[in-house]
């Protein structure tokens, strides 16, 4: 299969190769594409170099699929040049995530909304991803009402260069300053750009994506996202209230049974999901399980992933898996 990812050279592009490879997934050809300053670069798939080419390049090549982790601009232009060629494209910009006819997808909670037409299919955020996850499997059982998270965005999820404002701050050198503020030995409560309402672009794509994924627009959810000096992944403080009332054992269970998910949840001997452990990864790491004593049928649940890997690249390569699987790749 003819294979393109559009950004290969990025931080998400780069994951996306190596879990290409480590997958498995069928590529017999590998097209690496990224912008013009990029062109004629090698990246490393199968012990192989593979030149990068120019992204109208890839489209001319007709891939079965391309998946893109290039920006919104990238997506919002080269995506339907890919489908008009018969390409079925994954994008990991939030550029196509809200509209009502792109498909939204995390494998494990709604791949029945795929349909063989569907050329265009929208990678969710990262944050996004890990929390659906983790809670759908309790909301088929319990029914989601309501949802307040806190999120503890690794600063990948900002690109190398935030990586790099971090270890220059950390070395007490000089950094190129990514965000407005030193992110070492700090928190920023800031992901993306501010909106009217006083709300992140990074907070609104919880609200939005999660119903969407889940398919319940009446789901409330009340997010706060945090930068912090973390590469692992991102964690998140989730509280959930439902409409029907659960037993503890019952969702420790339920977790436990469900795809994607690993429970780490013992106090007694301080095992619980950490960023630094879950680098690298594929899976959703769930731990902290306890009742909201405050709250009517509320449950408080700490959810940590890596935000490249499940976060974004093996997330998309899964899509791809599950399109191949039906036959739906051209
Ligand atoms: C962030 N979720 O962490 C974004 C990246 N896609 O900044």
């Amino acid at each position: 299969m003819r294979v393109a990812v559009v950004g290969a050279t990025g931080l998400v592009g780069s994951v996306m190769l190596r879990v290409l490879e480590e997958r498995n997934f069928p590529v017999d050809e590998l097209i690496p594409a990224a912008s013009e300053k990029s062109v004629g670069k090698t990246v490393k798939f199968k012990g192989k170099d593979v030149k990068v080419c120019s992204v109208a390049e890839a489209v001319k090549r007709k891939p079965s699929v391309a998946i893109f982790s290039a920006g919104s601009t990238a997506s919002k232009e080269w995506a339907p040049r890919f489908a008009e060629v018969g390409t079925t494209v994954i994008d990991n910009s939030s550029c196509w995530r809200m509209y009502p006819e792109i498909p939204l997808v995390v494998p494990e909670v709604n791949a029945h909304v795929l349909k063989p037409e569907h050329k265009i299919i929208a990678n969710p955020n990262c944050s996004t991803i890990q929390l659906v996850v983790a809670i759908n499997p309790l909301h088929l059982k319990y029914r989601i009402k309501r949802i307040v998270i806190s999120t503890y965005q690794s600063v990948t999820g900002t690109g190398v260069k935030a990586v790099n404002q971090l270890f220059a701050e950390r070395k007490g050198e000089e950094a190129d300053m990514v965000y407005p503020h030193p992110i070492d030995l700090n928190c920023l409560p800031h992901g993306g750009t501010f909106l009217e309402s006083g709300y992140t672009t990074e907070e609104q794509k919880l609200i939005d994506e999660t119903r969407k994924i889940i398919g319940d627009q009446k789901i409330m959810v009340s997010p706060t996202v945090v930068r912090v000096p973390v590469i692992g992944g991102h964690s998140e403080s989730v509280n959930v209230e439902f409409e029907n009332d659960f037993d503890i054992k019952d969702v420790v269970e339920v977790l436990s049974k469900s795809p994607g998910i690993v429970v780490q949840d013992e106090p007694a001997t301080n095992h619980y999901p950490m960023p630094r452990f879950a680098e690298g990864k594929d899976e959703v790491f769930v731990g902290r399980i306890r009742r909201d004593d405050s709250q009517p049928r509320s449950l408080n649940l700490w959810v940590v992933a890596d935000n490249l890997r499940k976060g974004a690249a093996t997330n998309a390569v899964q899509i791809a898996e599950y399109l191949n699987s039906k036959g739906w790749l051209q």
